[in-house]
């Protein structure tokens, strides 16, 4: 019988940080050991011996940073069975009292936003401004789930038969399994978590493996607030592979739905399995982003969108700017312009001021670029600007790159999690919609142009095909306030903002007989 070691704070292997960088931002941070990975509240880390370890690297140096006991089986069923065990009463807890919890963990989210963003940075390799926006979303999902706590409505409606009342009311759904992606390492997901707990579930995440010590930071975060008001097992964690620990959770049906980010393959693979047991899944895969810019585009505007959108965070978001369809007319400008800012950005090391792009995850990413580039160039695509590795930078740098490709070059359809940006040019507005709606993903999209009616025909049924489409805005860097998520082979899932909260809760539909008769609907008469 294996036996669960309940610590209050196993000291765990962190391997020496050059410099004091990595203990320095524990403290700051306020954690003292860095624990196992898995846990249900402030008292609630689990430690067995049995755990398979999990080397975390830093993708800017290649250095280990540290190492973390991934879950068991046991471990796992531990985690969950707390989460079902809390859901009984926390989804008792009037909303407005959970929006409560949410509050506080979003002023210790501010106090943090400092360290917490450079270790994202430390472990996933993104630039520190990023790091910093991503904590920054947190803070910001936490602001609207406070004040959705008071906002869970339903809607009321008019009865056919008299003296009778019929209304729809939102229920807690159950415990949420959250699997997250290594891009965004705490942001996707507080998006979830922050949600799903003002609305009465409880959750259970599990982080990308190449992220584990960002997840355990959160947990630490979550387990001060939580320890505050006296609660576990409303935020727990179960770090693990997506082979053990994901394929559990999404063959679980103690957990009514699960939240999943990554690739395409893996969510497809996901959905299937939740779909098998009827459980609901909340999906965001891949995307394929294509930006329009119009002959009348402001280009200046244009440029920095894309610039951001296709090398902020190394093209590793899924909201990346991957396809540029241009006019004609401004594309050879265009291009000019684009290649020329490329050829200034400053790869290196994430935490310096005046870096732009930090390294990509790991060295497989950096071989699957590769892979794409000798596709890419094998299917007449031209490299303009970038294509090659950066070894002496660190094992995981790449330069952005720009290519001239061929529209119909099959490859243009796949997403290459990379900032790889292909260039293509159309003549008339309706071919371009039709260039940038023929990728199998549809995630985010964007046009540029000053022409009110190129605008909004982008905007209409028979333009962008995407999930989120604007107007002189890029395709990433999204806000919270509206929903998140894409169609087509993105999943169809909804996140963060507007009404997403409903994928989290149960509909109740309603109806109140006052009259002391029973009148059926449809007018049926039924015996007498
Ligand atoms: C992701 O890449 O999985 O819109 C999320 C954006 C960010 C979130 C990206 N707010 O780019």
């Amino acid at each position: 019988m294996l036996r669960l070691v309940r610590l209050a704070g196993c000291a765990l292997d962190l391997w020496r940080m050059r410099g004091a960088t990595m203990v320095a931002l524990l403290e700051r941070l306020k954690i003292k050991d860095v624990n196992p990975g898995a846990c249900t509240g402030p008292d609630g880390w689990i430690a067995d011996p049995r755990g398979e370890r999990l080397d975390s690297f830093n993708p800017a140096t290649g250095e280990r940073i540290a190492s973390v006991v991934q879950a068991t089986p046991a471990a796992y069923d531990s985690v969950v069975q707390r989460a079902v065990e809390r859901f009984r009463t926390w989804q008792m807890v009037p909303a407005p009292k959970r929006g409560q919890f949410i509050r506080d963990l979003g002023s210790a989210l501010r106090e943090v936003k400092e360290p917490l963003g450079q270790l994202v940075t430390l472990e996933m390799g993104k630039i520190t401004a990023e790091g910093w926006g991503e904590v920054q979303e947190m803070i910001d999902i936490c602001d609207f789930a406070v004040g959705l706590s008071r906002q869970l409505y339903g809607v009321t409606t008019h009865s056919e038969r008299p003296g009778h009342r019929m209304y729809e009311q939102w229920h807690p759904l159950g415990p949420v399994g959250i699997i997250t992606a290594f891009n965004f390492p705490v942001a996707v997901w507080s998006w979830n978590a922050a949600i799903a707990a003002v609305c009465g579930d409880t959750t259970v995440w599990k982080p990308a493996s190449a992220v584990p010590l960002c997840a355990i930071a959160v947990q630490h975060i979550v387990n001060r607030v939580s320890a505050d008001h006296g609660l576990d097992g409303v935020f727990n964690l179960v770090i693990g592979p997506g082979t053990g620990v994901g394929e559990r959770m999404v063959n679980d049906s103690r957990l009514p739905l699960v939240s999943f980010t990554g690739s395409v393959i893996q969510g497809r693979r996901a959905a299937e399995l939740i779909a098998r047991r009827l459980g609901r899944a909340i999906l965001e895969l891949g995307g394929n982003n294509g930006l329009i810019v119009t002959e009348d585009a402001d280009l200046a505007l244009a440029l920095r969108a894309i610039l951001f959108g296709a090398v902020g965070t190394a093209g590793q978001r899924c909201t990346t700017t991957r396809r540029i369809i241009a006019h004609r007319t401004i594309a050879a400008d265009l291009t000019r312009r684009l290649v020329k800012a490329y050829e200034q950005v400053t790869i290196g090391d994430p935490t310096k001021d005046g870096v732009l792009m930090g390294p990509l995850v790991d060295e497989q990413a950096v071989e699957a670029t590769i892979a794409a580039l000798d596709t890419i160039r094998a299917q007449g695509g031209e490299v303009l600007v970038g294509g090659r590795r950066r070894p002496e930078l660190g094992p995981c740098f790449v330069e952005p790159t720009i290519v001239q490709m061929p529209r119909q070059a099959p490859v243009v359809r796949e997403e290459t999690f990379a900032p790889i940006l292909y260039v293509m040019e159309y003549d008339a507005l309706d071919e371009a919609i039709a260039i940038h709606n023929a990728v199998p993903q549809g995630l985010s999209s964007a046009i540029f142009t000053t022409n009110l009616l190129t605008a909004e025909r982008f905007l209409s049924a028979i333009g962008s095909d995407c999930g989120m489409a604007n107007v002189n805005v890029g395709t990433s860097g999204a806000e919270i306030g509206l929903g998140f998520g894409g169609e087509k082979e993105t999943g169809g899932g909804r996140e963060s903002g507007s009404d997403a909260w409903k994928l989290y809760m149960r509909r109740q539909s309603n109806v109140i007989n006052w009259s002391g008769e029973l009148p059926l609907a449809q007018g049926i008469e039924f015996g007498s």
